[in-house]
C-alpha cells in the first residue's frame, strides 16, 4: 500500500507535468531556434449593404498593415478598388475584386450575413478607394462607395467623389477574376455586428 506521502508527491508531480506549457516527454528547449510570431493584425470590419446603399463605416483610417474585413449583407454586394477620379471603374488591371456575395434575407426579419469575408491589406498611407459593382440598382452611382485613410486636408474628400459616382451615366466595371486580397470563411461573424 502506497503511503500518503508518495501519493502526494505523485499527484504533485503529475500537476506539474501537465501545466507544462512544453510538449511533454523529454523536452528539452532548443534555444538555437529563433521563433518570431507575428502580432495578430488590427482588423476594421465594413459591411456593405448595412442601412441601405452604402458601406458601414465608408470613411475608414487604418494603419498600415492593418486589415479591412468585408462583411456581405444583403442582397448581392461586391467590392472594387477604385480611383479617386474614376468611380465605379477598376483603379488598374491590379484593383481589387472581391466577387459578388449573394446573401439572401431572412424571412424573420432579422440580420443575415454571407459565409464568406473578403479582407484586403492596407499597406501604405496612400487613400484606398472602393465601390460595389452591382449594377442592378446602380450600386455605385447611388453612392455605394467607401474610402481608406482619405487625405482629410485636401479636396479629394468622399463627399466629393459620391457626386463624382453619381454622374457615371456607364455600367460599373468589375476585375475578369477575384484578386488583391483574400476570400476566405468568415472569421469574426459577430465583429462590427
Ligand atoms: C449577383 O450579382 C451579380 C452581378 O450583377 C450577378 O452576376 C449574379 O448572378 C448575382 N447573383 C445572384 C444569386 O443573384
Ligand atoms: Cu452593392
Amino acid at each position: 500500500m502506497l503511503s500518503n506521502s508518495v501519493v502526494a508527491v505523485f499527484l504533485s508531480a503529475l500537476a506539474l507535468t501537465s501545466a507544462a506549457p512544453y510538449p511533454q516527454g523529454t523536452a528539452t528547449i532548443d534555444t538555437r531556434q529563433t521563433k518570431t510570431y507575428a502580432a495578430p493584425r488590427e482588423t476594421r470590419t465594413v459591411v456593405a449593404g448595412r442601412g441601405g446603399l452604402r458601406f458601414d463605416p465608408e470613411n475608414i483610417v487604418a494603419p498600415i498593415g492593418s486589415i479591412i474585413e468585408f462583411h456581405f449583407t444583403p442582397l448581392n454586394h461586391s467590392v472594387v478598388e477604385s480611383s479617386f477620379e474614376r468611380p465605379c471603374q477598376p483603379k488598374d488591371a491590379a484593383s481589387f475584386y472581391s466577387g459578388f456575395f449573394p446573401v439572401p434575407r431572412s424571412p424573420d426579419g432579422g440580420v443575415t450575413q454571407s459565409a464568406e469575408v473578403f479582407q484586403i491589406e492596407v499597406k501604405n498611407d496612400q487613400p484606398i478607394w472602393f465601390y460595389c459593382a452591382q449594377n442592378t440598382g446602380r450600386h455605385c452611382q447611388s453612392g455605394m462607395v467607401g474610402v481608406v485613410n482619405q487625405k482629410f486636408d485636401g479636396d479629394k474628400t468622399l463627399a466629393k467623389h459620391k457626386q463624382l459616382a453619381a454622374q457615371v451615366s456607364g455600367d460599373s466595371g468589375v476585375q475578369p477574376w477575384i484578386q488583391g486580397g483574400e476570400r476566405k470563411a468568415n472569421p469574426n461573424p459577430l465583429s462590427g455586428f
